[in-house]
C-alpha cells in the first residue's frame, strides 16, 4: 500500500498490495467470511483501490460517515462530499466483528480485496437522504437506491486490494489515476481540464470543452462515467462509441479519451464536489462544471431537486481546499445567424437562438425522425440509431393482464395470428397456462409464487424485447408493484405496452370455461384471484379492453391500432 506524490494532483493513494504480501493474503481470504459485492460496491471498491477516492483508505467507517453527511468533512476535517459506504445484510453482518476481516468479491467470485473490519452499524437511511441529497423523495434515484436497494447495515474499514475487477471491454480506454498522470507528464500536459459526461456527445458539448480548453489554456480529458449512471442512460457500450467517432473531431494531440467506472448517485451539487475531486486525482488541473451538474432531474411534485447552477456555487464556495479549479459554463446555445454554439449568456438581443432538449432528441430517434447536422456529427447519430432503431424496429412486450376466463389467452393468439401474418418480427407467445407449464410447474398461487412467477416471465420477456422480437404475455399478473418491475425489466431494451383485459368477475365466473370458479366458490380451490384472492385493477395500462359483446377478432383489432398508434408496427 503506497502514497504517491506526484505534480499532477497531490497524494495518490494505491491499495492494492503487492508481491509476497498479496498472496499472503489472497490465501488468507479463503478463511475470512465472504461478501459478494453488489454492481454499485464493485465501481466503488475499484475506485477506492486505485485511488480515484483518495484520500479514502476503505469504505468509510461510522465517525467518517457521519462527518461526511453531516457536512461533508472526514472526521479529520477533510472535505469528502459523498459517502462511500458498504452495505450488507443483517444475516452477514451478524457474526462480524471489529478487528476481523471479510473478503470481497465480485460477480465471478474472484477475490478483489479485503477489508479489516473498523465499524459495524446500522444507520438511519431516510436521515442519510435527507443529508447528503436534501430530500426523501424516492424519484431521487440516489434516495430510491438507499431506501428500496441498498441494505440495512453498514461495515467500516480499511482495504487491502488483491485484484482489481476485470473488464473486457474498452480495455485501451481505462486509465487508474497512476496511468493516467504518467500519461499528462510523458506528454507534458501542465494543465488539464477534464469534462465529465453521462450522455453521447453533440456538437453543444464539444464547443464546450473546446472553448473551457481554450479559456485555460490546458488540454483536454473526456472523462465519461461507464460505471452506473442514471437509470433510463443511453448504454455506455453506445456512447463509448459516439465519443470515439467525436474525438476524431478534436484537433490531435491535445485531447485524450479515459473511462471512469464511477456509480454515480445524481447528487447534484455535492456530486459535482466528488468529481472535481476524482479528476484531481486523475492528475488534472481544472474540472468543467456546466448547468445542472450530475442533476437527477424533477421531484415528485415536477420541480427541479436542485436549481441549475447549484453545482457551480458550491464547489466556488470550496475552491480554496479543493486543488483543482473549476472551470463553470452556461448552456450552449445554437445561434443560427452566427451559424455557432454559444453560452446561454453571450446571447445578443435579436439572435434566434435553436435548441433540441434531450427529450426531443430521444423522440426523434424513436421515431427515426431527422436530427439536424449543426446538433451532431451524422457519424454518432449513426452509431446512436445502431442500438437505438425507430420503435417500428425495436422489440417490445405486449403483457396481457386480468382475471381467469376474462379473454387474454385468446385475445393474446388472435393477436400473434395477425403479427406473425406482418411477418415483421419473431413472435414469442407466454400464455399463463404455458408457462405454468414449461417455466413455473412447481410453483403454485401464494403471492410469493404468483410474483416469482410473474418475474420469470418478465425476465423471459425483457431477453426476447431486447433482441428485437416480439413477446406476448397473458398472467391473470394480479398485483402492481410486481407489473411495475416487469415493466422496469422490459423498457431498457425496448417497449412494454400493458392491456388489461378488464372483463367483469360476473361475466368471468358466468364462463366459468375450466369450472375453476365453480370449484373456487366451493372452497375446493383455494386463493381464487377475484373469489379468495386480490386482483389490483391496472391504473396506467396503454389499453383497456373489455370483451364483453366484442369478438375477439375485435379485440384483437384494437391490440393491433394501439401497437400502430404508439409507433411499434407500421
Ligand atoms: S398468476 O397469478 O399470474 O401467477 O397466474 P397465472 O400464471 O396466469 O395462472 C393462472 C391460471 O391458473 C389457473 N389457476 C388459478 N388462477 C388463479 N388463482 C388460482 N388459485 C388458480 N389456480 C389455478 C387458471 O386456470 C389460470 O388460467 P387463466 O388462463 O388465467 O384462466
Amino acid at each position: 500500500m503506497t502514497d504517491l506524490i506526484a505534480p499532477h494532483g497531490g497524494v495518490l493513494k494505491d491499495l492494492y498490495l503487492a508481491g509476497e504480501a498479496c498472496d499472503t493474503e489472497r490465501q488468507n481470504a479463503r478463511d475470512y467470511p465472504s461478501w459478494d459485492l453488489t454492481p454499485r460496491q464493485l465501481c466503488d471498491i475499484e475506485l477506492l483501490l486505485n485511488g480515484a477516492f483518495s484520500p479514502l483508505e476503505g469504505f468509510l467507517g461510522k465517525d467518517d460517515y457521519e462527518g461526511v453527511c453531516r457536512d461533508m468533512r472526514l472526521a479529520d476535517g477533510t472535505l469528502w462530499p459523498m459517502p462511500v459506504t458498504l452495505d450488507v445484510t443483517e444475516e452477514f453482518a451478524k457474526g462480524l466483528k471489529p478487528g476481523e476481516s471479510i473478503a470481497l468479491r465480485d460477480l465471478e467470485g474472484v477475490n478483489c480485496a479485503t477489508l479489516v473490519v473498523s465499524d459495524i452499524w446500522t444507520p438511519d437511511r431516510g436521515a442519510e437522504a435527507e443529508q447528503v441529497y436534501g430530500t426523501r423523495d424516492e424519484k431521487h434515484p440516489a434516495v430510491d437506491y438507499l431506501l428500496n436497494r441498498s441494505n440495512p447495515v453498514y461495515v467500516g474499514g480499511r482495504l487491502h486490494g488483491i485484484d482489481a475487477p476485470v473488464h473486457y471491454d474498452f480495455k485501451h480506454l481505462r486509465h487508474s489515476p497512476a496511468e493516467m498522470r504518467t500519461m499528462f507528464r510523458k506528454h507534458s500536459w501542465r494543465k488539464v481540464v477534464a469534462f465529465q459526461t453521462r450522455n453521447p456527445m453533440h456538437r453543444a458539448h464539444q464547443e464546450l470543452t473546446f472553448r473551457a480548453a481554450r479559456q485555460v489554456e490546458a488540454n483536454l480529458l473526456i472523462h465519461p462515467v461507464v460505471g452506473m449512471t442514471k437509470p433510463g442512460d443511453i448504454d455506455h457500450y453506445t456512447r463509448v462509441r459516439c465519443y470515439e467517432r467525436l474525438l476524431k473531431h478534436y484537433p490531435e494531440q491535445t485531447t485524450t479519451l479515459s473511462l471512469l467506472p464511477l456509480a454515480m448517485r445524481m447528487g447534484g451539487p455535492r456530486e459535482a464536489l466528488w468529481h472535481a475531486i476524482i479528476r484531481k486525482n486523475y492528475g488534472c488541473t481544472h474540472f468543467i462544471v456546466g448547468r445542472d451538474h450530475a442533476g437527477p432531474g424533477d421531484d415528485s411534485n415536477g420541480k427541479p431537486f436542485y436549481g441549475h447552477y447549484d453545482a457551480q456555487e458550491l464547489v466556488t464556495e470550496h475552491a480554496d481546499e479543493l486543488g483543482i479549479e473549476m472551470v463553470p459554463f452556461k448552456m450552449m446555445v445554437f445561434v443560427q445567424d452566427r451559424a455557432q454554439f454559444v453560452p446561454a449568456d453571450e446571447v445578443s438581443e435579436g439572435e434566434q437562438v435553436m435548441n433540441i432538449s434531450g427529450t426531443e432528441f430521444r423522440r426523434r430517434l424513436q421515431e427515426g425522425l431527422e436530427i439536424p447536422h449543426w446538433f451532431s456529427y451524422p457519424e454518432v447519430v449513426q452509431e446512436l440509431r445502431k442500438t437505438h432503431p425507430p420503435r417500428h424496429r425495436q422489440g417490445f412486450t405486449l403483457f396481457f393482464t386480468g382475471l381467469s376466463g376474462s379473454g387474454k389467452s385468446t385475445i393474446a393468439n388472435a393477436v400473434m395470428v395477425k403479427l406473425m401474418e406482418m411477418g415483421e418480427r419473431r413472435v414469442t407467445l407466454l400464455d399463463g397456462d404455458i408457462v405454468r407449464k414449461n417455466l413455473s410447474s412447481e410453483l403454485g398461487f401464494s403471492k410469493e409464487h404468483r410474483d416469482l412467477n410473474i418475474l420469470r416471465i418478465g425476465f423471459v420477456a425483457s431477453e426476447i424485447t431486447k433482441n428485437g422480437g416480439v413477446a406476448i404475455c397473458a398472467p391473470i399478473a394480479p398485483y402492481a408493484s410486481t407489473r411495475r418491475q416487469v415493466r422496469e425489466l422490459v423498457t431498457p431494451g425496448g417497449g412494454f405496452v400493458e392491456v388489461h383485459v378488464a372483463t367483469p368477475l360476473e361475466v368471468c365466473e358466468q364462463r366459468d370455461r375450466k369450472g375453476l370458479y365453480a370449484k373456487a366458490r366451493a372452497g375446493i380451490i383455494k386463493e381464487f384471484t377475484g373469489i379468495s384472492d386480490p386482483y389490483e385493477t391496472p391504473e396506467d395500462p396503454e389499453l383497456v379492453v373489455d370483451t364483453v359483446g366484442v369478438t375477439p377478432d375485435h379485440a384483437a383489432h384494437r391490440v393491433i391500432v394501439k401497437l400502430e398508434s404508439l409507433g411499434y408496427i407500421r
